[in-house]
């Protein structure tokens, strides 16, 4: 291990998810590092190493039986060398300070990938919104932003979604911040439509990541029409992925949550993907009911010892995870290149783990990193942004080529610079590293602050 790795990892003992992703990233920058002394000199790797402000706070509230309950919230403010900490929120039972620290340190980069001037930024709570009450929620969202307030603004810092964080939480903490400072400004990203909320940010990570993927796969002279695509997850990501994919005439054959999946021999319709948005959305049911509602869909329990790899196990053409962090371990890896999957594009932040990267990397498929693939989404936040300061809204089809722009975009910046280091075709180091030399530059010229 390199000294910059060991200096990481004693100083951030029982964080696998934060040095998992500093180990990424660093062995892609180690090289731009070697070829710019001044990056060295101005120790910008330690620098960026280490969060510029990270807050935990206690979230207390009040539960429909008038129980008093107790949870931990989180904002890490990463860097704001490049703009305002930009990032979401995340509320799942698993939420703890590696997570929320790997979440903001890919965000840094990735918001530097969207050509848009933000920084990056990460929060959330381990509150499970599982079961809970529209009215729990709320009571939740007020907590948390009674305490995040003082750390956020338009100017400062702009959370949005993540997972467990979408339109109703957004807007439940919208008008907890207007209330407390009697200001309506465009402090979160994700709002609702009638409250100054951009056109297709939903949609924006998913239909991005499907831009992105259908840029790769043009390189190699191939397309995503009639492909025979897995997709996990049935969120945010994973609802408007498979919308795309069915638009651009591939073939989506699953679909998961965290008890098991849903398997399509023949594809999932446009039918199934409805219904998956007003289960998950509206009802908040289980994805296991989609079996149960349409007959050509088969359900598997993943089981009690966490046996999701089961949904890797179909032949396909491309993978797009969408459910959460190392979803896909080395041997899903293998067991997918070894069936023929040719590409693979990550919808979740760091969907594979450092063994699984790997081996899509030996492989030389086509392998997005989610820095890159799914920086649609924060991308449209930044329009969101931008259309806030205007006191505008723009129609969906302006924000949607904006999106597509963008994608394009990043999509060619991955391939120039990592050519440019002698790495072709290799996104997880043209993303690195591109993302990284942006926020390097704005460091150096700023000083030591
Ligand atoms: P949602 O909460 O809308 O959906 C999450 C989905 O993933 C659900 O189907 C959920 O199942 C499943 N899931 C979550 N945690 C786990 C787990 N530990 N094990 C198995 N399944 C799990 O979140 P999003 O769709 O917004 O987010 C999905 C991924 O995309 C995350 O990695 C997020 O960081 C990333 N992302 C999101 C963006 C956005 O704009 N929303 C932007 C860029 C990236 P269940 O309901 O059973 O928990
Ligand atoms: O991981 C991500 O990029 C997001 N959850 C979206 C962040 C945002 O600010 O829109």
């Amino acid at each position: 291990m390199s000294d910059d790795l060991q200096f990481a990892a004693r100083r951030n003992p029982n964080e696998p998810e934060f040095l998992q992703t500093v180990t990424e990233v660093y062995d892609s920058i180690k090289v731009v590092l070697e070829a710019e002394p001044a990056y060295r000199k101005a120790k910008i790797f330690e620098r960026l190493a280490e969060p510029e402000r990270v807050v935990m706070f206690r979230v207390p509230w009040q539960d429909d039986s008038g129980e008093y309950q107790v949870n931990r919230g989180f904002r890490v403010q990463w860097s704001s060398a490049i703009g305002p900490y930009k990032g979401g929120c995340r509320f799942h039972p698993s939420v703890n300070m590696s997570i929320m620290k790997f979440l903001a340190f890919e965000q840094t980069l990735k918001n530097s990938l969207t050509t848009l001037p933000m920084g990056g930024g990460k929060g959330g709570a381990d509150f499970d919104p599982k079961g809970k009450s529209d009215d729990e929620v709320m009571r939740f969202c007020q907590s948390f932003m009674g305490e995040m307030f003082r750390h956020i603004g338009p100017d400062t810092d702009i959370p949005a979604g993540d997972i467990g964080v979408g339109g109703r939480e957004i807007g439940f903490m919208f008008g907890a911040y207007k209330k407390i400072k009697n200001e309506f400004s465009g402090v979160l990203t994700g709002k609702g439509l009638s409250y100054g909320g951009s056109r297709i940010r939903p949609e924006a990570t998913g239909y991005g990541n499907v831009y992105f993927a259908d840029e790769m796969a043009k390189t190699a002279g191939r397309s995503l029409a009639g492909a025979a695509c897995l997709v996990s997850g049935s969120g945010n990501v994973a609802q408007f992925t498979l919308e795309k994919l069915l638009h651009l005439g591939a073939k989506p054959i699953t679909a998961s949550d965290s008890d098991g999946y849903a398997h399509a021999p023949e594809g999932l319709t446009s039918d199934m993907v409805e219904f998956i948005k007003d289960l998950k959305n509206n009802r908040r049911g289980r994805i296991k009911e989609l079996a149960e509602a349409f007959r050509n869909v088969e359900y598997v329990a993943f089981g009690r010892n966490g046996s999701s790899g089961l949904q890797w196990n179909h032949r396909a053409d491309c993978v797009f995870p969408s459910a959460t962090q190392n979803e896909i371990n080395e041997g899903d890896a293998e067991t997918l290149v070894r069936r023929g999957v040719w590409l693979v594009s990550e919808g979740s932040n760091m969907s594979a783990t450092l063994g699984g990267a790997a081996v899509f990397q030996k492989a030389k498929i086509l392998y997005a990193p989610a820095k890159a693939s799914n920086a649609g989404g924060v991308a449209v936040s930044g329009l969101e942004m931008c259309q806030n300061s205007m006191r505008h809204q723009w129609s969906a089809e302006e924000v949607d080529r904006r999106l597509k722009n963008i994608m394009v975009t990043i999509h060619k910046t991955c391939l120039e610079t990592a050519a440019r280091y002698n790495r072709p075709g290799d996104y997880v180091f043209g993303a690195n590293a591109a993302g990284f030399v942006k926020v390097a530059q704005a460091m150096t010229a700023q000083g030591l602050v």
